[in-house]
């Protein structure tokens, strides 16, 4: 398997993830978003959005993060962080519809200005993250995992750009049940972090 990838970005650091905690070999094929290379006809080929990250699995080839994590449990029969009954797979939708809407509207963004200097609206972002915080604050008080009562591919795809608030400037302190569950998130065998994810720091 193929991983078209960047090192700092938060997509691409969800499929690593994923693939490490499930022990499955890959290699890397860094796209340099920054010079451009994710817009060369060549990668439009494989992903007509022209973004990171996309999956190669021979002739299979799927874009997007959260499908690739949907991808990667169904293909490795990884049912425990896929469960395959109607109303826990709803429930697992409901947080990767979020990782793709509200993380990456709001902390996701907020990182790209602070990190990237990109011309996005700071404080719209920040408002979206706030929003996020709170539902996940009020999720968490009750529960130990997003979805039922172990890890799944939901908890994975909303992790990375939550952990990764540090470099949007802004602090979890006053969400001691999100940071709590992202450091039950990097005590799980075969967790690997990125630059710039210190969840258990982020207090201030
Ligand atoms: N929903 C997509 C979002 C992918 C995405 O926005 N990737 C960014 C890098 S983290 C990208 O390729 N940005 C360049 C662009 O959109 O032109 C996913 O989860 O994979």
């Amino acid at each position: 398997m193929k991983l078209y990838d960047l090192e700092l970005s938060g997509n691409c650091y969800k499929v690593r993830l994923f693939l490490n905690l499930l022990q499955q070999p890959f290699e890397k094929v860094t796209v340099n978003v920054l010079k451009g290379e994710h817009k060369s006809p060549e990668y439009l080929s494989i992903n007509p959005k022209g973004q990171i990250p996309t999956l190669a699995d021979g002739e299979c080839i799927i874009s997007d993060s959260q499908a690739i994590l949907v991808y990667l449990a169904e293909k490795f029969e990884a049912e425990s962080w896929y469960p395959k009954d109607a109303q826990t797979r709803a429930e697992i939708q409901f947080w990767l519809s979020t990782a793709a809407n509200e993380a990456g509207r709001g902390p996701a963004d907020a990182r790209l200005v602070k990190l990237f200097g990109a011309g996005l609206d700071y404080n719209q972002a920040r408002q979206k993250t706030d929003a996020l915080l709170n539902l996940l604050e009020q999720h968490l008080q009750g529960h130990d995992w997003l979805v039922g009562d172990a890890i799944t591919i939901a908890d994975i795809a909303v992790f990375p750009y939550v952990g990764l608030a540090g470099d949007a400037e802004i602090s979890l302190e006053p969400y001691p049940a999100v940071r709590a569950w992202l450091n039950r998130i990097t005590t799980q065998p075969n967790f690997i972090g990125m630059p710039g994810l210190h969840p258990a720091e982020q207090t201030v």
